[in-house]
């Protein structure tokens, strides 16, 4: 028995205001871009009007009540990301812009103190850039060594380099995504890490697709380190965390310098402010962070399980949908391996023609790389065109997708 309670889609629906809107007079909004960035619900939006309204002033600084109530509501938001992904205490929990920041603060603080021309870093053909880049503008700095696991015909990494990777190479780290933006393949993340962990490797999982839709447990997982964006799931944009290990924080030297990092400055040298505070310099995101806060609160009500199930039948009905429009081909693996993601080309249509067509019937969805361009070579196409799926979509929006792609194709056919 699935003891896993359903979604109330048309409830949940209600609480997102935008969802209510048309695009244009008549043509309802079809939003099948969370993976780019999710919607916001009232809660999260009236968390941070409220906080503007009754509670702003700068943290960490003020002897006075407002700065106190400030400052305890965004320390809330920390304690409220660390029980959301079981971190074994608040003081793991940076604070950063998004996942892209989080990973360049491993890349600049971690590797740019400890790798070498020694060492190698292992990357997957999947990665989004922010996974990429990062480790090749390492390397420049440091001459580390970059590795790549490739991706197998049906959109899963290849397990058999990955293990002789860790058996041949002296590897220090695997940063790999938890979930892809564009298969949405779910890669075998607990297994991952404890090969890297039994090769002396240890593991940076980038989860901006994995935290909004999977339950994610880091204890649980055994990661080490653990980047995700906020705008993803539910909250605002400018808000994204870096969990680490406390080991590994307390060993890291600065990212940036500035208010709030320290403890002492003296002309001669500065000390470092205790964790997370010694990675957070200048004023953070205030609004944002307990805006994130108010859409951690949201997504424990309605349940990550809960949320994954739906996803997954969603998916499944999508692709069964997508199987039966002619010349469409979908990339990566089967519904039950994958998250709510959906990329295909169309014969003989480019991504970025079926995009703006389907724009026209009010269905908003992603063409291009998305941003992960090695992806695109491995496969041989320049560009998928994109839908994705979250708790507040619907299979009607489905079957309306697959209206307006056959309306696409009697367009671009006539
Ligand atoms: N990693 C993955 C797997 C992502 O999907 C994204 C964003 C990022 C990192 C970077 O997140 P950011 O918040 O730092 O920008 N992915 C997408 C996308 O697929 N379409 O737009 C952004």
């Amino acid at each position: 028995m699935n003891a896993t309670p359903a979604l109330d889609v048309h409830r949940i629906r209600q609480d997102f205001p935008i969802l209510q809107r048309e695009v244009r007079p008549g043509v309802p909004l079809v939003y099948l871009d969370s993976t780019a960035t999710s919607q916001k619900p009232r809660q999260v939006i009236e968390a941070m009007s409220r906080y503007y309204e009754t509670t702003n002033a700068n943290v960490h600084r003020g002897i006075y009540a407002l700065s106190e109530q400030a400052t305890e509501a965004y320390e809330d938001a920390r304690k409220k990301v660390k029980a959301f992904i079981n971190a074994a205490s608040w003081r793991e929990i940076v604070f950063t812009r998004n996942t892209t920041e989080s990973i360049n603060l491993v890349a600049q603080s971690w590797g740019r103190s400890r790798l070498g021309p020694d060492d190698a870093v292992v990357i997957t053909e999947m990665e989004h850039h922010s996974n990429i880049v990062p480790w090749q503008l390492l390397r420049e700095q440091t001459g580390v060594r970059l590795l790549v696991v490739p991706v197998l015909d049906d959109g899963t990494l290849d397990m058999d380099v990955y293990d002789r990777l860790l058996r041949t190479e002296p590897v220090r780290l695997v940063a790999v995504t938890h979930m892809s933006n564009v298969l949405g393949t779910i890669n075998p993340l607990g297994e991952m890490v404890s090969k890297a962990h039994a090769a002396g490797a240890l593991v940076l999982a980038d989860a901006a697709q994995s935290m909004p839709h999977l339950p994610v447990d880091v204890q649980a997982l055994d990661v080490d380190f653990l980047a995700f964006s906020g705008h993803k799931m539910l909250g605002p944009t400018g808000i994204g965390v870096l969990y680490a290990r406390r080991s590994l924080l307390e060993a890291m030297p600065p990212y940036q310098g500035g208010g709030d990092m320290i403890r002492r400055v003296r002309l001669s040298g500065s000390e470092w402010n205790e964790l997370p505070y010694k990675f957070e310099a200048g004023t953070p995101a205030i609004a944002e962070g307990i805006g994130l806060g108010a859409a951690v609160d949201y997504l424990t009500i309605v349940g990550m399980d809960a949320i994954h199930a739906y996803e997954q039948q969603i998916t499944a009905y999508a692709l069964e949908r997508l199987a039966e429009v002619p010349g469409l081909r979908v990339y990566g693996p089967d519904a039950a391996r994958k998250g709510g993601v959906a990329a295909f080309t169309l014969d003989r249509l480019h991504p970025h023609d079926v995009a703006q067509m389907l724009d026209v019937e009010g269905v908003a969805v992603r063409a291009g790389h998305h941003c992960a361009m090695p992806l695109h070579e491995r496969f041989g196409i320049p560009a998928t065109t994109r839908a994705s799926f979250y708790l507040y979509n619907t299979f009607d929006e489905v079957d309306a997708l697959i209206r307006a792609l056959y309306r696409v194709m009697q367009v671009f056919t006539v």
